[in-house]
Parts: C-alpha cells; sequence; structure tokens
C-alpha cells in the first residue's frame, strides 16, 4: 500500500497552498493574498511527526456558476476520491462563510475522516472567535 492520501479543501484564500508549502518543505504552490489562485490539484510528499504521507492542495471552492468554478470542484471531487482524509481549513479573520457552508456540503457526501483547520488565528486573542466554526 502507497502513503496515506491528505486532501486539502476550503473555500479560496483562507490558505491552503500555504499549509501544504510547509507540510511539503518547499515552495510549490503559488501563494498570493487573492482568490482563485491555485486551479489544478497538486500533489505532494510530506512526513510529519515520522509519518510520511501524500497531500493534494485544491483550488478554492466557491458559490457561484462561472466555468472555471465548477473546473475546480471537479478537480476537489478528484481529489476527495483520491484521499484518506480530508482537512477542511477555513479562517479564523474572516469567520465563518457563506462559502464555507457550500464546502461543507461537499464533504456531507463523503464517509471519509474530515479535519476541521481554522487557519489564520494569528494570535491569542483571536482564539476566540473560532467558537462559530462548531456549526
Ligand atoms: N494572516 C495570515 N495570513 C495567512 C495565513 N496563512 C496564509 N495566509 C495568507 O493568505 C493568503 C492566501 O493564502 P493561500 O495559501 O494562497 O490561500 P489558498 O487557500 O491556497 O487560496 P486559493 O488557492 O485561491 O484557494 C496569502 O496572502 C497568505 O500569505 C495565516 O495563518 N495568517
Ligand atoms: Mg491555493
Amino acid at each position: 500500500m502507497g502513503a496515506p492520501i491528505v486532501a486539502i479543501v476550503g473555500r479560496p484564500n483562507v490558505g491552503k497552498s500555504t499549509i501544504f508549502n510547509r507540510m511539503a518543505g518547499e515552495r510549490i504552490a503559488i501563494v498570493e493574498d487573492m482568490p482563485g489562485v491555485t486551479r489544478d490539484r497538486l500533489y505532494a510528499s510530506a512526513e510529519w511527526l515520522n509519518y510520511d504521507f501524500r497531500m493534494i492542495d485544491t483550488g478554492g471552492i466557491e458559490i457561484g456558476d462561472a466555468p472555471f468554478l465548477a473546473e475546480i470542484r471537479g478537480q476537489v471531487e478528484l481529489a476527495l476520491d483520491e484521499a484518506d482524509v480530508i482537512v477542511m481549513v477555513v479562517s479564523g479573520r474572516e469567520g465563518l462563510t457563506e462559502a464555507d457552508e457550500v464546502v461543507a456540503k461537499m464533504l456531507y457526501k463523503t464517509d471519509k475522516p474530515v479535519v476541521l483547520a481554522v487557519n489564520k488565528v494569528d494570535n491569542p486573542e483571536m482564539r476566540n472567535d473560532i467558537y462559530d466554526f462548531y456549526a
């Protein structure tokens, strides 16, 4: 059996590619402060606490019916099919958004384990803002 696969999903601009690059230990995915930067899925090997695994970075899932949004959602579906574990990333800075709910709905369909990661919690005070995400 190959290494387990972790798929990183979430709405645009929450920091998925930043986490992916950090875990991979190199700058594979483009990171920018604008939504919709990642479109195709990207793969990398990673190691954390002596566990070897593979990661898939995916494009941000957004509300809307533009053709590229449908394409990104299709790419995410492929990543979900391949994954053993899914990490859904949200942003503690912006809080819970409608797009987060769209992502969550896509994940209801899978029976694979989903871990919710609240990113952009940059200081201890911001920890108080994470509880909305229990929804
Ligand atoms: N303040 C703060 N900014 C962050 C953090 N993680 C990432 N960012 C910034 O958030 C912006 C978006 O990061 P990306 O990693 O490109 O986000 P993404 O989810 O891959 O975005 P898409 O590919 O467009 O879906 C960049 O400007 C990052 O530097 C964090 O923990 N705190
Ligand atoms: Mg990205």
